[in-house]
């Protein structure tokens, strides 16, 4: 794996590697994908502005998350059914994250059951990312279950009403692998995702499942159910991120869901500082995902106030392309990238991290 040195190698690698249907469902955005681009152009439009001659000590990436330590501000993000990318799936994906001591999320709709996970990585900070399903039953026992397995946080998707409309998934009609299963839903719910040949699977399954009458009241429900911390994910809002403070959320997770939801959304890193400045009398953290494709990235958004960021697609180029060893490679570049990034930009650890080290390109524009 070590041939890789970058998250765009990884990329490019992978796609070569994944069935059709796989690759497409994990790369797409929602329809034209300009919000997929954006998330990544945004990045490109801010500028590091590098202090020198601070007198930097040994680069020190570690930080606490919701009160976890973990190594370094970059965690995974849930992304669905990973066993169509490697046939170890999330287990080898929590693996890599206890083994590098990152956070990893697990999707409510993964291959893999909260209790593999749980039993595959014990000390990896686990989180578990959850729906709300119509049948508030099948909801209660999957947070339930997470709570019971050792997870740390219930990250609770906000985002979806309704599935995104992602055009490579309707022509492929997209259906669950034959041999897989939606692991977390075996014995109470269909595990299965089928195409009946006319559009996407994935689709049908949301619509049918998913409760879009859901107010911020369900989020007031899930605080008395669980005495996990619960972050909302999917905010792109600063008056939304203080609802979801006030029904009881103790984090944001700033995020258009990789772009796969609605196109023309703000790239995640756009939003963020609208989110952190709306929130910032209230005892609560701030994260981001979306387009994180770098250790400058990473460093942008902690400048822009995130206390950590989270990738998904790079994780799972690197689990196809390696399991559990891929997964390792993508989290060392990380590392690498955000340590040339803290010395050069001088910084020797996350607190020395000042809001002027980022402006937006346009602070350059008289040139
Ligand atoms: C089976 C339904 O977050 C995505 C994921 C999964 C969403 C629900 C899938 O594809 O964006």
């Amino acid at each position: 794996m070590e041939k890789y040195i970058s998250i765009k190698e990884l990329e490019e690698a992978a796609a070569s590697v994944l069935p059709k249907a796989a690759r497409d469902y994990y790369k797409s955005g929602a329809t034209d994908e300009q919000t997929l681009q954006e998330n990544k152009r945004a990045f490109q439009r801010l500028r590091i502005r590098p202090k020198c001659l601070v007198g930097l000590t040994d680069c020190n990436l570690r930080t606490t998350v919701l009160g976890n330590e973990v190594s370094m501000p970059v965690g995974i993000s849930p992304t669905a059914m990973q066993r169509m990318a490697h046939p170890d799936g999330e287990i080898a994906n929590a693996k890599a994250a206890e083994k590098e001591g990152v956070i990893f999320t697990l999707s409510t709709l993964a291959t893999s059951s909260i209790e593999e996970v749980a039993k595959a990585a014990p000390r990896a900070v686990k989180w578990f990312q959850l729906y709300i399903y119509n049948d508030r039953e099948v909801t209660r026992n999957l947070v339930l279950r997470a709570e019971r397995a050792g997870y740390k946080a219930i990250a609770l998707t906000v985002d979806t009403p309704v599935f995104g409309l992602r055009r490579a998934d309707v022509h492929n009609n997209f259906s669950l692998p034959q041999h897989l299963r939606l692991s977390n839903f075996e014995g109470f719910l269909s595990t299965k995702i089928h195409s009946s040949g006319e559009g996407s699977g994935l689709n049908t399954y949301v619509n049918n499942l998913f409760d879009k009458s859901l107010t911020w009241d369900e989020v007031k429900w899930l605080r008395s159910i669980t005495n996990l911390p619960i972050i909302a994910k999917g905010i792109l809002r600063g008056d939304d991120a203080v609802k979801a403070v006030k029904a009881g959320c103790s984090a944001i997770l700033v995020s258009n869901h990789g772009a796969r939801q609605l196109d023309g959304v703000p790239a995640s890193i756009e939003a963020l500082p609208e989110v952190v400045e709306a929130v910032k009398h209230y005892n609560v953290e701030v994260y981001m995902d979306g387009g994180v494709s770098t250790g400058t990235d990473v460093f942008k958004a902690l400048t822009l106030g995130a206390k950590a960021v989270f990738v998904g697609r790079p994780a799972l180029w690197g689990l196809a392309l390696g399991g559990q060893a891929g997964v390792e490679r993508m989290l060392k570049i990380f590392r690498t990238e955000l340590e040339y990034t803290f010395n050069i930009a001088g910084t020797s650890s996350v607190a020395d991290i000042t809001k002027d080290m980022v402006v937006h390109e346009s602070a350059y524009s008289k040139l």
